[in-house]
């Protein structure tokens, strides 16, 4: 038992420096993890993904995955701040932004096969920012 602990720890420490030498460059903030993955689930014949945000920005799923055909995105407000939207970068894809406590949704047609980088535009640089796979068929 001890042993175990023990070689958790020694790898652990090297993450921990790593962290600590770029942290002067960026707000705590940015180093908060993604978390969670989800998978569209259909809903009247398009695929339907819930992601929620709140006042640590961060979208929870931070990674999601559809197939080809129409998706919406569902963005719930959790948090008691700032308002967030849910951006596709470089597609005109966008909902509107959701106040604390609030909803906006979007509904497109995913692109090709691949994987894209949605962001909320007003919190992308606080590292509000995430994965959509698009599966190939
Ligand atoms: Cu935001």
């Amino acid at each position: 038992m001890a042993r175990s602990r023990y070689a958790a720890a020694a790898v652990i420490v090297p993450t921990a420096i790593a962290l600590a030498s770029c942290s002067n460059t960026q707000p705590s903030v940015n180093r908060r993890p993604q978390s969670g993955s989800a998978t569209a689930s259909m809903v009247n014949g398009i695929q339907q993904v819930t992601v929620k945000a709140g006042d640590t920005y961060r979208f929870d799923p931070s990674t999601i995955t559809v197939h080809p055909g129409k998706v919406q995105i569902v963005l719930l407000n959790t948090g008691s701040g700032a308002p967030h939207n849910w951006s596709l970068l470089g597609l005109s894809v966008t909902t509107p932004l959701a106040p604390s406590g609030g909803s906006q949704a979007v509904t497109f047609t995913a692109p090709g096969p691949g994987t894209y980088t949605f962001v909320c535009t007003i919190h992308q640089r606080q590292g509000q920012t995430g994965k959509l796979v698009v599966l190939p068929g």
